[in-house]
């Protein structure tokens, strides 16, 4: 909309929630009026709030909850959230369009990582590595046997892809390299384009493609339509002998359903990066064998924690410069 981006006659007042990689929080000083949280201490609520009747931007992370009552409450000169990271899942959007905050997120530079963490979750799972590792550190390891730590091959297997947006392109394109079939639903199919060189088969309707893969990977954005796309009922729908793997969000996963699941060997594991109520993890999840469980690590490489920050350096100048920033996430602002 014309107009509806102004250019600051002076230095933007930014608040960043956590501590970023060093480079980022030099330039951003040198660059914005910016406030650090050195501590790097998750905010309280009460922080947030006072953060957001100060700030021109708040540069937030996934670990701030962004509500629709924060939003509501905040002061008049607040015009920017620019999050680090791609899933904007913790800021209420709607809330944001109705109060004109525009809303950017960093969508690109942590694709590869996160497709990386698809690959290294199935392998960790199929292949047993952690309860080898395990073994190996326990000392209980008694020698090399024909039929000893016994996983399952994943060429030729096939992977179900949920969400094929650029990480589900970038998991499918590594699949086909370890001789996997790529299958995926997505609410719209992939223009052919696409398609052709991944052999990528679109299901219309999830159901259908969870009963016929051997490994599900769960890629799309948390919304209130994906919101629970796992529960009880499609895991009664996976193979026995599938494997669920979730770098995206844990609210995508009904987890206890999934522990369920497990328990009862309906699934035969599960390679998690991200959970329900992160931090904190369901405690049956930690008694179980059969899945690998990591502290939502997927985009955590210097390269794109460093990526990240600039891309929310990016969009903090080009909005303060009176432009749409580019990675304006509300589509009909
Ligand atoms: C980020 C992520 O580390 O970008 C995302 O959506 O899930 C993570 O990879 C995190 O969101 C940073 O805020």
């Amino acid at each position: 909309m014309p107009g509806r981006f102004q250019k600051l006659d002076h230095k933007p007042r930014v608040i960043v929630t956590r501590r970023l990689p060093q480079p980022v929080e030099t330039r951003m000083a040198e660059l914005f009026d910016v406030t650090l949280n050195l501590d790097d201490h998750p905010m309280t609520r009460e922080e947030l709030a006072a953060a957001m009747g100060e700030a021109e931007v708040l540069a937030p992370t996934v670990t701030d909850q962004i509500d629709a009552a924060l939003i509501e409450g905040a002061g008049p000169q607040l015009k920017l959230i620019a999050n680090f990271g791609v899933g904007v899942d913790h800021i209420d959007l709607a809330a944001a369009r109705a109060r004109g905050i525009a809303v950017t997120n960093t969508p690109g530079v942590l694709t590869d990582d996160t497709a990386d963490m698809v690959m290294t979750l199935i392998l960790a799972v199929a292949r047993r590595v952690f309860t080898g590792e395990r073994m190996v550190r326990a000392g209980e390891w008694q020698g090399w046997s024909p039929t000893g730590m016994l996983g399952h091959r994943i060429t030729g297997k096939r992977l179900g892809i949920v969400g094929m947006g650029r990480i589900g392109q970038a998991v499918a394109a590594r699949a086909r390299a370890f001789g996997m079939s790529v299958h995926y639903h997505n609410r719209h199919r992939l223009p052919k384009a696409i398609e052709g060189p991944l052999e990528a088969t679109w299901w219309p309707t999830l159901e259908a493609m969870l009963a016929r893969v051997d490994i599900v990977s769960l890629n799309c954005p948390e919304t209130q339509e994906t919101h629970h796309i796992i529960n009880d009922q499609r895991l009664r729908q996976m193979q026995r002998h599938a494997y669920l793997i979730n770098v995206a969000r844990g609210p995508l996963v009904d987890e206890e359903a999934l522990v369920a699941a497990l328990e009862r060997r309906g699934i035969a594991g599960a390679g998690l990066d991200v959970f329900e109520h992160e931090p904190a993890i369901h405690p049956r999840l930690l008694e179980l064998p059969n899945v690998v469980l990591l502290p939502h690590m997927g985009s955590a490489t210097f390269e794109a924690r460093q990526e990240m920050g600039e891309k929310v350096i990016t969009n903090i100048r080009v909005f303060a410069d009176g432009h749409r920033p580019p990675d304006q996430v509300l589509e009909d602002y």
